[in-house]
């Protein structure tokens, strides 16, 4: 933890500890209710990355907008979409934040900058990049966030959406969540450079950092830099971020065949929440009473959240073709 780190308050660390909580305690009820057959479709969890999303986000204000992944309950919930709305949505509910149309892969809530999460790989980097573009027209200082994992930097909309806002200047963070596979494909057999940051600094000329995904006060740091850097007007940056997932792909997928058990069990160890709450007990910026205080809390909004999501009704299938287009006065 470095000097400026440590100019954080004890409320905002317990703030960035109470996201990646809230993010971890959600998805282990809806895992839970996958494994019950109540969550149609597939579910990627976030369990492992949580210090990105909580780091990132909590650089942003309510009117900047991110743009995500298939991977993406982390973000809505750090963003500020509420655990009712997430898990109701995944539980395919009429009070979901895409009244229960889009499920896990498509949460939208653009009235707290969450602009979707995306079953499609890559083109939340050129959504990202559109935004920027729209704000910088504009002549706002709002700031637009594309997160992706290692599996699109090979895609060509890396590429386009990267070199396009470096050369405008956009006012864009590129967050890579590099959690070394995609899918079942080890990154170091997808690519001849792993370094994201350096392959954007070099061939783009875009500001670029790597750092330890796991870490959050590291990521915070390294977002505080990019987001006050793009709303200044400054261009755009990309902070790789070092991380793993802790479960399957996606619920109900086989987690071996491609990965070691000795793997996984070396970075359950190095658990983001885990060791955050070491560190804070540690450095004496909080004590075990208040962090008990934020689990607690966090475990009765998720068990209201579940039990909303739960006992909120399905869509009504006459309106089935409800939000299909935008509608015309
Ligand atoms: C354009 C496209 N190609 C392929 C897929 C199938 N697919 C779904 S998730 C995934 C892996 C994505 O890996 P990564 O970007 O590293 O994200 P992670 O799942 O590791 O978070 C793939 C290939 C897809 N959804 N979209
Ligand atoms: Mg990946």
């Amino acid at each position: 933890m470095d000097s400026h780190e440590l100019a954080l308050s004890s409320e905002q660390l317990l703030a960035l500890y109470r996201t990646m909580v809230l993010i971890r305690r959600t998805e282990e009820q809806l895992a839970r209710a996958h494994q019950m057959g109540l969550v149609p479709g597939p579910c990627h969890t976030y369990v492992g990355e949580e210090a990105i999303a909580a780091g990132v986000c909590a650089n942003l204000r309510q009117d900047d907008v991110v743009f995500s992944t298939h991977r993406g309950h982390g973000h809505a919930l750090a963003k500020g979409v509420s655990a009712r709305e997430v898990a109701a949505e995944l539980l395919g509910k009429a009070t979901g934040c895409s009244q229960g149309r889009g499920g896990s892969m498509h949460l939208f809530a653009p009235e707290v900058g969450l602009m979707g999460t995306s079953g499609i790989v890559g083109p939340s980097i050129l959504q990202g990049a559109g935004a920027g573009y729209s704000f910088k027209l504009l002549g706002s200082d709002r700031v637009s966030v594309a997160f992706f994992g290692d599996g699109a930097v090979s895609n060509g909309a890396f590429h386009e959406g990267i070199n396009l806002a470096a050369i405008w200047d956009l006012p864009v963070v590129f967050v890579c969540e590099d959690n070394m596979y995609a899918t079942e494909v080890p990154f170091r057999e997808a690519t001849r450079n792993q370094n994201v940051a350096e392959r954007v600094r070099v061939s783009y000329g875009m500001n670029a950092v790597c750092v330890d995904g796991n870490d959050v006060l590291a990521v915070h740091e390294a977002a505080k830099v990019a987001v006050t850097q793009a709303r200044a007007g400054n261009g755009p940056s990309l902070i790789e971020c070092k991380t793993y997932r802790l479960r399957p792909h996606a619920e109900g997928m086989r987690d071996g065949g491609y990965r070691t058990v000795d793997e996984v069990e070396s970075w359950r160890k190095r658990d983001p929440i885990a060791t955050f709450r070491s560190e804070l007990l540690v450095n004496k910026q909080a004590d075990e009473a208040a962090i008990d205080a934020v689990e607690e809390e966090v475990t009765i909004i998720v068990a209201d959240a579940m039990d909303f999501g739960r006992s909120s009704p399905f869509p009504d299938p006459a309106t089935a073709a409800d939000f299909i287009f935008s509608a015309q006065d």
